[in-house]
């Protein structure tokens, strides 16, 4: 079974009517060599059900789901499996089961859509990580793999060991070096330690190093750091070259813990960008992007288009919302499907119900193109959000005050983050800075923003 093709086809589901089933069954035998799991599933999905009126619509459909499930279940399986994952929802026309070869730990999840955390997680087993601890003398690196922890190499800068037990040779060498070469010394072995780092980084195929040190070493470190690995270099607190191989492993997998978790929401955010992209080539056939005119005869360097029932524009005449695309006469392209419920789907998340977007203000840019400080204040209610979708190359978002004198935050915005802006963010100042040069697997050199309004 393809993980990552089921990801992708589960990840594309629409927000549904009807309760969606997702379970997880971790189905390794205890110590007895007996799995205990059958019983523990069947109490757990009859204990779900009375959660939904008796006679509802929304209970027969679960009743008929978790009846399907069950029958899966009782007849499928190999002994062999370590773990089951399913995904019912009749209404949906959805039921995927499949046997996999890791544990997982049993869960149910009843929602409007199917659970994939971890089934992101999964098609990351495997995964390992490396902690360095790091002052400025000395640094001892680590390797984590499935729950285990390993020293794999300590690096020493020999010439500015610490003043060992008082050696008098040791003592006049101390007294002779000056503050600028100390500065070396630390940089060479900042210089050393990353060396070492990036061999095992490459070598054991590890996709994370959890960095720790003082405030004098880290800069050092930095700046020694060749992009590949510093891409993948999280900064931590708490640990020294004291601390024992127990706490180093119970900190880090706390925190490893958490990084995860980011990366799996990233990766099925990436998943259902992947469809958003296929249509955007659709509308933009349509509705090709153009640089606009403000009203003070600027051409924007970014360029934009429109889907929806009213789109943006730009001209001398000044800004407003309009049925037809100037440039072809006709309604600007309807909002696709996919677009709509992505949309919808993070403003509930960001507690906005019922938000109905008449309008996808859609922005290309290329690289060195911006959008100045400005408000987006030609909507009609401002009581309604504001629903971004980032694609391709990243950007830095600006995000400034409710004045145009404020200064403005920077956050990175990346392929397939999505933002709400409602509440009193809603009129708050904000651009973007100019696009770094960039290939993008998917978009090539551009980013894509849709913007999702209620325009009228
Ligand atoms: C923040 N686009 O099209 S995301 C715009 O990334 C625009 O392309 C930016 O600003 C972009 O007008 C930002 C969308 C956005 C829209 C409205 C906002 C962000 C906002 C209103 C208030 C605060
Ligand atoms: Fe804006």
């Amino acid at each position: 079974m393809n993980l990552d093709a089921l990801l992708d086809r589960l990840a594309a589901v629409e927000p549904t009517e009807q309760p969606f089933i997702s379970l997880y069954v971790g189905t390794r035998p205890d110590n007895t060599g007996r799995a205990h799991w059958g019983p523990i599933v069947r109490k757990e999905l009859a204990e779900r059900a009375r959660s939904f009126g008796e006679r509802t619509l929304a209970r027969g459909t679960y009743d008929a789901d978790a009846g399907r499930i069950l029958q899966w279940l009782e007849s499928e399986p190999r002994p062999s499996a370590h773990g089951l994952a399913l995904f019912a929802c009749g209404a949906a026309r959805i039921f995927e089961a499949v046997e996999l070869n890791v544990p997982v730990e049993t869960e149910l999840v009843v929602g409007r859509g199917p659970h994939l955390y971890p089934l992101a997680r999964l098609l990351d087993q495997g995964r390992r990580y490396a902690v360095a601890v790091t002052d400025t003398h000395q640094a001892r690196i680590f390797v984590v793999a499935l729950g285990g922890i390993r020293e794999r190499k300590s690096v020493e800068n020999a010439k500015l060991s610490r003043p060992a037990a008082g050696g008098w040779s040791q003592a006049r060498y101390q007294r002779h070096i000056d503050k600028f070469h100390i500065d070396k010394f630390h940089r060479e072995h900042a210089k050393e330690l990353v060396e070492t780092l990036h061999r095992i980084v490459r070598e054991e195929g590890i996709e994370r190093v959890l960095l720790a040190g003082d405030e004098v070493v880290i800069p050092l470190v930095r700046e020694a750091l060749p992009k590949m690995l510093a891409a993948r270099v999280v900064e931590i607190g708490g640990l020294d070259l004291t601390s024992s191989e127990a706490e180093i492993l119970t900190q880090t997998l706390e925190i490893e813990r958490r990084e995860d978790a980011r990366d799996d929401a990233g990766r099925v955010a990436a998943a259902r960008a992947g469809r958003l992209l296929a249509e955007l080539q659709r509308v933009l056939d349509a509705a090709p992007p153009r640089h606009m005119v403000t009203p003070g005869g600027f051409r924007m360097s970014v360029a934009m288009s429109n889907c929806g029932a009213v789109g943006w524009v730009s001209d001398a005449g000044g800004y407003r919302y309009d049925a037809i695309d100037p440039d072809s006469g006709r309604p600007w392209p309807p909002m696709p499907a996919s677009f709509l419920e992505s949309a919808q789907r993070a403003a509930v998340e960001a507690g906005y119900r019922g938000f109905a977007p008449d309008a996808c203000l859609i922005s290309r840019y290329e690289p060195g193109a911006r959008l100045t400080l400005h408000q987006d204040r030609d909507e009609e209610d401002f009581g309604q959000p504001i629903v971004s979708i980032s694609l391709g190359l990243p950007a830095l978002f600006l995000f400034g005050g409710l004045k145009r004198s404020e200064k403005a935050a920077r956050v990175p915005l990346g392929h397939g983050d999505a933002v709400v802006w409602g509440g009193p963010a809603r009129l708050r100042y904000h651009g973007v800075a100019a696009l770094a040069d960039g290939l993008h697997p998917l978009t090539g050199r551009f980013r894509f923003n849709l913007s999702f309004r209620r325009a009228v």
